[in-house]
């Protein structure tokens, strides 16, 4: 068994970590999101990236993808604007990444060559970044002064840390929290019960979400959600527990009242105004 002991992140805790979004505020006080998603053969995962960062209180979102994806993703990502050919330019250098409030890579990317030159750039950024999907390979992580989180289900968790799927089935606290305070970054160890590992040894699990979310898309809006969470949140460690709590939070609600088979991951996004608010 685990010897670290986890807290569990509470509807106390949600209710008050919740930000107000203050009356005199303006989009530039939430600053601009950048999310570098989708590809030619996955654009729905920077729709529903995009869909849940534009729910979760950005002040405005950049979505960073291919040409193709952005012709296909645009018209029901409205409120978005678009960087075309991103990772490229990430890649190459030719992107500037100082003014964003924080930025999210990897959901519908596959984990190649550009891919990793994209994210040793964005590592390099000053702005709290957000890894998932096909932005985590296993690599060094370089020191840096923001924080940066890593969102894997057990199956990348794997293969970023070498650590054996059965030992993360066994011992999934302890596994992220190593990999957390080893490399000093976050670890979001997703799941039926997710884990979450801060570098300095804070560990919680979370307690909502059902087999509903057992479905493709459903993590890819999870890392939209936190990407926008951090946007709104003063505390970013706030910003990753509530994101992961209101995400599930939004499947209990759909399952009250519809079967978890029929929930998409874009009913998340909504749920979400209304299960937020229950919280606020
Ligand atoms: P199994 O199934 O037990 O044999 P992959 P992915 C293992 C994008 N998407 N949860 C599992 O083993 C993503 O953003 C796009 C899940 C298998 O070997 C990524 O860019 C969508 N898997 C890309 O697709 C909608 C677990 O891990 C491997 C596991 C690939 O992402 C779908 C699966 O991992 C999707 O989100 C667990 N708890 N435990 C879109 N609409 O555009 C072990 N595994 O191969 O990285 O596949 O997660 O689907
Ligand atoms: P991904 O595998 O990246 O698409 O992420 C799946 C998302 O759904 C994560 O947030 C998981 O925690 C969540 N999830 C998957 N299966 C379950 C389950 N059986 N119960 C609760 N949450 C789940
Ligand atoms: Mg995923």
């Amino acid at each position: 068994t685990d010897p670290q002991t986890s807290n569990i992140w509470t509807e106390e805790r949600v209710r008050s970590t919740l930000p107000a979004r203050a009356q005199d505020s303006h989009k530039g006080t939430f600053g601009t999101a950048l999310l570098v998603a989708g590809g030619p053969d996955m654009p729905g995962a920077a729709l529903i990236s995009g869909l849940g960062a534009l729910r979760s209180g950005v002040g405005k979102l950049e979505i960073g993808t291919y040409r193709e994806t952005i012709r296909a993703i645009a018209h029901a990502a409205a409120e978005a604007t678009y960087v075309p050919d991103a990772l490229i330019h990430i890649a190459n250098g030719s992107h500037p990444l100082t003014s964003y409030k924080a930025i999210a890579c990897g959901p519908g990317t596959v984990p190649d060559a550009l891919t990793e030159a994209a994210v040793g750039n964005l590592v390099k950024s000053s702005a709290p970044l957000i890894l998932d999907a096909g932005a985590l390979s296993e690599r060094s992580y370089a020191q840096r002064s923001a924080p940066l989180i890593l969102t894997p289900h057990a199956g990348e968790f794997s293969r970023i840390s070498g650590y054996a799927k059965e030992r993360i089935a066994h011992s999934p606290e302890l596994c992220a929290s190593e990999f957390a305070e080893t490399h000093g970054l976050t670890v979001v160890l997703k799941g039926p019960q997710t884990t979450i590992a801060f570098p300095d040894g804070e560990l919680y699990r979370n307690p909502t979400g059902n087999a509903a979310l057992a479905k493709g898309g459903t993590g890819d809006m999870l890392a939209g959600i936190m990407l926008g969470m951090l946007c709104c949140h003063e505390n970013w460690r706030h910003a990753v527990l509530n994101a992961v709590y209101l995400h599930g939070a939004c499947a209990d609600e759909f399952i009250k009242t519809r079967s978890p088979h029929t929930m998409l991951a874009r009913d998340i996004a909504g749920w979400l105004p209304e299960v937020w608010k229950q919280f606020e």
